[in-house]
């Protein structure tokens, strides 16, 4: 399968023709009208007419039509494709190369080092692509979620993609879901990509977006009122005239950062605004056939004229009165108006300087945030105004980055200081080569990304982050100051004048068209058979996998708990990133992050716990190397929503790698449980969630009757004390049949092999 750089309009027609058809068989099947995501979903569904479609409860199979992949986790993936045996991926595929550019000077001068210093990770996954069939975008050319907007996205199509924000291209009205690697193999593999059949949430946005608001705080006030676990299981609908007064990169900032309540994915219906974007992207063709089938690519009128009766919730939000809001800091929903930011700090005891101010992600990073933020810095620049703090930005994607260039946007916010970083994560995900705080200097930062867990941007836990739209980044870069409202305070310039800033303008598309931004595609050849890859046996970055060991049949029998997790307990607190990035392809030495970031509950440090085979205190990873060496398995404990965020798999490999047994806890992030499953690591729900209570550190965990491990039925577990006292307590799991095999068989890699056997 030719893997182009564009997502060719045959594709989309075929997805385009079964459509009218799969929807007529939807709404017999449930028997009413449909909304737009359930079309989408029917119309990728491998058998429509077998599957059982229950809300939040079945589990269906469907078919994507492409799958996406980034470097940070494309390796992991593609090392278990590799066992796979094929010689081809089933279906269209691409890696994208992004996450591993550090920000240290500037973009320019930073891919050159990270060229260099990732050439061995560069190698193996362009050979990979270029063997498997899979399509390669090269360091430089994007982040992975505005590369696939701007070539593959189309309206009425669905993919998956090895990152949480791959929502993002719901945008563009596609059905977009971030997966662990392990998933996007089955898909590359051929097989059916399985999930459970979606809740939905509606969000109705009346009026228009003005002033100083932006599309960005749409989503901070949803991740308000959802909160962070808000979403689980459920795909976000907007829709509504607001809906369709925000740009095809406006939708796609909001659905990006649904990730952050957890959703499956968040999408927009086709419109016009999807109609212009393709067209500036030279997808005419594909702008046509969507307008052939526009009725399609919406929701049924009833669904808009009655949404109560269609979705499981509704939420409204008049745009009119949105205010410009900031989110944090540790926590993407603790929402609050920037007006009122300043007050809440002075109570907290939070430094009113800003250390620094970014601007940038996946989440914000298109030419109408940069026109919009460029507008702010000209005329700042203007008035004799410059940042009065460090200010950076990390373009999207080549093509942005050429086209703000072009038009002089670069130049405006350069004007006021900003140095503009490679197009790339970056600060992001931790590649930032800080010096000028250090770790225990408690510092704001403020930036237009999407997460804030502490030590995500920079590995410090003492800097608080704040996320919030690139306008106002630009506003509280200029001002350097978070009790800063744009739009009541003034600012004393160069000439010692109190100015204002201006309401920031900015242009939906490049009036002029976009410069070219296919320079950074490769891709694969014909034949890719002669192709080899080479994993160096002693390389620290790269290592072949082993299957994990199949279960043996039997209970776990007390085991000891490595860590019962306080609080938060995200993906970045189980395996961090930043300098960890460098290991995402060596299973055994990124094990050494393993839960480095997580609190221990029963003493308030982070990273640290009690070894319970010899009784002293060591970091997480260290006791797991113990435990594994020694043959003992054992359980981590987790509170609400573990595993929030990424969808590393690694947060899952690597418990399972150094022998966990189970992680239970009061409630999982969806893309982690299924890693977990995918791995062979039992996830576990208390049926009561006050048992988390009762869990010491020296106490043991059983957890048994595992013979008759069933779908929808509790698994019976105890907590063994050190006195001899027992306690019984219940566990739930969300496992079908298949999943429970997955456990059986030890995991994802040893049913890829049986596949190929059988
Ligand atoms: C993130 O934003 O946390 C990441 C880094 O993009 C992750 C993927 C990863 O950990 O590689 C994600 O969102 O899935
Ligand atoms: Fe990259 Fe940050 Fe987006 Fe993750 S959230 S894909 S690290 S830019």
């Amino acid at each position: 399968m030719a893997v182009a750089a564009n997502t060719p309009i045959d594709l989309v027609n075929g997805v385009y023709e079964r459509l009218p058809g799969r929807i007529a068989e939807g709404r017999q099947a449930l028997d009413r009208p449909l909304t737009f995501s359930e079309k989408v979903l029917f119309n990728h569904l491998r058998e429509p007419t077998e599957q059982r479609l229950e809300r939040g409860r079945s589990y269906n199979d469907l078919d994507p039509d492409r799958v996406a992949m980034q470097d940070a986790t494309a390796q992991m993936a593609l090392l278990q494709f590799m066992t796979a045996g094929l010689q081809q991926v089933a279906v269209p595929s691409t890696v994208h190369c992004d996450h591993l550019i550090q920000a240290r000077e500037e973009g320019h001068v930073d891919l050159m080092a990270a060229l260099e210093n990732n050439h061995e990770v560069y190698d193996f996954l362009e050979s990979v692509s270029a063997k498997y069939g899979l399509g390669f975008w090269k360091p430089g050319s994007g982040i992975i979620h505005q590369v696939v907007l701007e070539q593959y996205a189309f309206p009425g199509g669905m993919m998956i993609g090895t990152d949480s924000h791959t929502p993002n291209a719901g945008g563009l009205g596609m059905i977009a879901i971030g997966v662990g690697g392990a998933d996007a193999v089955d898909v590359m593999t051929g097989y059916a990509f399985n999930i459970r059949w979606p809740k939905l949430i509606g969000v109705h946005l009346t009026g228009e977006l003005d002033g100083w608001s932006a599309p960005k705080d749409i989503i901070l006030k949803v991740a308000e009122i959802l909160t962070v676990k808000g979403g689980t299981g459920a795909i976000v609908e907007y829709f509504g005239p607001g809906a369709e007064s925000l740009s095809a990169t406006g939708k796609a900032t909001i659905c990006n950062m649904g990730a952050e309540i957890g959703a499956t994915t968040s999408v927009f219906a086709y419109d016009t605004a999807m109609a212009r974007y393709l067209k500036a992207t030279n997808r005419e063709a594909i702008a046509d056939a969507a307008e052939r089938v526009a009725a399609d690519l919406r929701s049924d009128p009833e669904v808009y004229d009655d949404p109560d009766r269609f979705y499981d919730e509704v939420i409204e939000i008049d745009l009119r009165t949105l205010e410009p809001l900031i989110n944090g800091p540790h926590t993407p929903d603790r929402a609050r108006a920037l007006s009122q930011l300043g007050r809440e700090a002075s109570g907290e005891g939070w430094p009113l300087d800003i250390s620094a101010a970014l601007v940038g992600s996946c989440t914000n990073s298109s030419y109408e945030d940069i026109t919009r933020a460029a507008s702010i810095a000209r005329v700042a620049s203007a008035k004799g105004l410059t940042a009065r703090t460090k200010l950076m930005v990390t373009p999207g994607s080549e093509r942005v980055r050429a086209t703000i260039e072009r038009d002089g946007l670069l130049q405006d916010l350069e004007a006021i200081g900003a140095v503009v970083l490679a197009n790339a994560c970056g600060p992001c995900i931790g590649q930032w080569a800080r010096d000028d705080v250090k770790e225990g200097d408690v510092n704001v930062i403020v930036n237009s990304y999407n997460r804030n867990f502490p030590r995500r941007n920079d590995g410090l836990a003492s800097t608080l982050a704040f996320v919030t739209s690139p306008e106002t980044v630009v506003a509280l870069a200029l001002s350097g100051r978070l009790d800063f409202d744009p739009r009541t305070d003034a600012l004393t310039n160069d000439r010692g004048d109190e100015v204002r800033l201006d309401i920031p303008v900015g242009e939906e598309l490049p009036a002029e068209g976009f410069e070219s931004g296919e320079a950074g595609f490769i891709a694969p050849p014909e034949d890719g058979e002669r192709i080899t890859v080479k994993v160096d046996p002693a390389s620290d970055r790269l290592q072949l996998l082993d299957p994990f060991p199949a279960w043996d049949g039997q209970d776990f029998v007390e085991l000891p708990v490595l860590i019962k997790a306080k609080g938060k307990c995200t993906t970045d607190h189980i395996s961090a990133a930043g300098r960890w990035l460098r290991y995402r392809g060596h299973l055994e030495n990124i094990s050494g992050n393993l839960f480095l970031g997580a609190v221990n509950a029963f003493t308030g440090e982070a990273g640290i716990g009690k070894d319970q085979l010899d009784g002293t205190s060591k970091s997480f990873p260290d006791i797991a190397k113990h435990y594994h060496e020694a043959g003992v398995k054992w359980v981590a404990i987790g509170d609400e929503n573990y595993g929030e965020g990424s969808s590393r798999e690694h947060a899952a490999m690597e418990p399972r790698f150094r022998n966990a047994a189970a992680v239970i806890t009061r409630s999982f992030a969806r893309i982690h449980e299924t890693n977990l499953k995918k791995q062979g690591v039992l996830p576990l729900t208390f049926v009561d969630p006050s048992t988390y209570q009762q869990i010491d550190e020296d106490d043991r965990i059983s957890i048994l009757g595992l013979a008759e491990l069933s779908p929808d039925q509790p698994v019976a577990a105890r907590i063994h004390r050190p006195d001899g006292s027992t306690v019984d307590f219940q566990c739930a799991h969300t496992m079908n049949d298949e999943q429970i095999e997955w456990f059986r068989a030890g995991g994802a890699l040893n049913i890829i092999r049986a596949r190929q056997v059988g």
